[in-house]
């Protein structure tokens, strides 16, 4: 398809590909400020078909960037739809614009309510643990030291990429007393530990959640020490397929993020697993914290439903777009 993508649509897709855009909510606002940019920057011609072939291509582009971060299509399809009701280019254009800007609106406006919500849930004196670095998470942490309610906090690393020192500089510069630990000193720790706090990169209609790798062993030594696990994550990474059966893909990411390029040769020939998430069962989450209340993480189905009601129609439309998308390529 002859029409040229914008180079800034493609640079935002390559620094979510190569994670110089990372953190789930981040990758959903970029890639709304990518489809805007795309509708902003289109110079075919004025008709409506090429513009849909065109910002579907878009879409395609973006999606195939990180698969496991439902925040990314959730984007996505947020904008796209009801374009299928514009009647021209402009209005194409127009929609797609309005519809960025009132996604990106809609993320920053939910941090400050889920900090809201969620500092309450911290009680006073307390020790937090943290994993990766997820900003929702930060947010409730740092609203909650403000309140007097954190002493310290533990904050792995996070291998292979170590997020986790961009959490701790973050919970650094705003005072709060800060403990890096490696990924492994979890359980020895934990005992010293009165909540976890992380965030989500997807969560499932039976309340799984879908976090940086090791997220599901922090789960486990904290409900073996008897350590609430909170989650905070925005409802646009709560996943509507999953209502009707499909799967969450966990994303592995190169050997080279394990292991010196050299052990991958012939002779070495060492084999090298980089899973990026894993999956937390709900019985081991206490808590979700979103935005529009706290749930356990049992009710997961019901803030789907909320959003894309009994009937399923929103998620039908979803999957139709997917398929117009994935046909245009
Ligand atoms: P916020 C990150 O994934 C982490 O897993 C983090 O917990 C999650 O996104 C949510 O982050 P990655 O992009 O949206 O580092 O809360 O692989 O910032």
């Amino acid at each position: 398809m002859g029409l040229e993508i914008p180079r800034p649509v493609l640079d935002i897709a390559e620094k979510i590909k190569s994670m110089e855009i990372r953190g789930a909510g981040r990758i959903a606002r970029s890639a709304a400020e990518a489809m805007k940019i795309a509708a902003v920057e289109y110079r075919g011609v004025a008709d409506l078909k090429s513009f849909n072939q065109y910002i579907y291509r878009v879409a395609e582009i973006l999606l195939s960037t990180r698969p496991t971060a439902v925040s990314l299509p959730n984007a996505v399809f947020y904008i796209l739809t009801g374009l299928e009701n514009t009647i021209s280019v402009n209005d194409a254009r127009e929609h797609v614009i309005r519809k960025a800007d009132e996604f990106i609106k809609m993320t920053l406006d939910a941090y400050d309510k889920i900090s809201d919500f969620g500092a309450k849930r911290i009680k006073y004196n307390s020790t937090v643990l943290t994993h990766c670095h997820s900003t929702a998470a930060l947010n409730i942490i740092i609203r909650a030291f403000k309140e007097g309610r954190i002493v310290k906090v533990y904050s792995t690393e996070t291998r292979p990429l170590f997020q986790g020192r961009i959490t701790a500089r973050t919970l650094l510069e705003h005072g709060i007393p800060t403990i890096q630990i490696p990924d492994s000193a979890v359980r020895y720790v934990m005992h010293d530990v009165d909540h976890v706090v992380v965030g989500a990169d997807a969560v499932a209609c039976n309340g799984a959640v879908v976090n940086k790798i090791g997220t599901s062993q922090i789960a486990l030594a904290a409900k073996e020490a008897r350590v609430r696990l909170y989650v905070a994550s925005e409802t646009y990474k709560f996943s509507p397929e999953t209502a009707i059966g499909e799967l969450i893909p966990i994303e592995e990411r190169s050997p080279e993020e394990i292991v010196p390029r050299i052990w991958l040769s012939e002779r070495k020939k060492i084999k090298v697993m980089n899973p990026v998430f894993d999956i937390t069962p709900p019985e081991y989450i206490d808590l979700i914290i979103t935005e529009i209340g706290i749930i356990p993480p049992q009710l997961a189905s019901y803030v789907l439903f909320e959003i894309y009601g009994w009937n399923l129609d929103k998620i039908k439309t979803r999957l139709m777009i997917k398929t117009i998308v994935e046909e245009e390529d």
